[in-house]
C-alpha cells in the first residue's frame, strides 16, 4: 500500500512539474537594447509567413524576427529602448483577403503617418482591391497600425516554409515609430489569419510567438 501511494504521489508530481514547465515555456526575448548608444535609431526586420513549416503548429501563419546578428528567429518580443527611433522593415511572403473592419487598411501612428510599400509611400490600403492584405502589425496603446499588403494568390514562386528568403514574392514594408518610456506594450496582428479556428481569430491569433507579442521598452 504505501509503495503504491508513492508511486502515485510521484506520478502526480511529475504531472503537475510537467505542466507547470510548459506554462513557463516562452518564446525567446531578442535584445535591441542592451551597448544601444543614445539618440541612435534602431532597426527592426520582421517576416510574416503562411505557414511557419516548423515546431509546434507547423500549419500556422507567423511572424519572425531577425536578431541584431542576421539570424531569423521564431519569437515576437523584443527588448527595445526607451524614447528611440525604431525603423522597422517587415517582409510580407503571405496572400491576403479583404478586411472585415476597414479601420485595419489606414496607417496610423508611425512617423509621417505613411509607411513605404516596395518603396512608395502609402498611407492606406483599399484591401477590397488587389491581393488584399495578409496581416497587420498593430500596438493599439501607442495607436499604431500598418497594414500588411498580401502577395497575389497566384504567385509563382510563394515561400512554403520559414524562415523565408528573398528570392520567394514578398512585399516590403517599411515605417518608422518612436518609442515611448519604459512599459510592457502588447501588439499583434489584427487580420483574422488563424485559418481552421472559430472566426479566424484563435491559434495563432491567440498565442505569443505567431501573431502577438511584447514591446519591452527598458
Ligand atoms: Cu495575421
Amino acid at each position: 500500500m504505501a509503495i503504491v501511494l508513492a508511486l502515485i504521489g510521484i506520478a502526480a508530481g511529475l504531472s503537475v512539474f510537467t505542466a507547470m514547465a510548459y506554462l513557463r515555456s516562452s518564446p525567446p526575448t531578442v535584445n535591441f537594447a542592451s551597448g544601444h548608444q543614445a539618440g541612435k535609431p534602431v532597426d527592426l526586420t520582421l517576416q510574416t509567413v503562411g505557414t511557419i513549416g516548423f515546431g509546434a503548429h507547423p500549419s500556422w501563419v507567423s511572424y519572425l524576427t531577425q536578431d541584431p546578428g542576421g539570424k531569423w528567429v521564431h519569437t515576437t518580443l523584443w527588448d527595445v529602448p526607451a524614447h528611440t527611433q525604431i525603423n522597422v522593415t517587415i517582409l510580407q511572403y503571405d496572400t491576403g483577403s479583404p478586411l472585415r473592419n476597414q479601420f485595419y487598411g489606414q496607417v496610423t501612428g508611425t512617423e509621417g503617418g505613411t509607411m513605404t510599400l516596395n518603396g512608395t509611400v502609402t498611407s492606406l490600403i483599399d484591401s477590397n482591391s488587389g491581393n488584399g492584405l495578409g496581416h497587420t502589425f498593430t500596438i493599439p496603446t501607442l495607436g499604431i497600425n500598418v497594414p500588411l499588403y498580401g502577395i497575389s494568390s497566384s504567385a509563382k514562386n510563394p515561400c512554403s516554409a520559414a524562415p523565408c528568403t528573398p528570392n520567394y514574392d514578398h512585399n516590403t514594408v517599411k515605417f518608422s515609430f518612436v518609442t515611448p518610456g519604459p512599459g510592457q506594450y502588447p501588439w499583434q496582428c489584427f487580420i483574422p489569419c488563424g485559418l481552421g479556428y472559430l472566426y479566424g481569430t484563435g491559434g495563432p491569433m491567440q498565442t505569443i510567438g505567431y501573431m502577438d507579442g511584447f514591446l519591452k521598452v527598458v
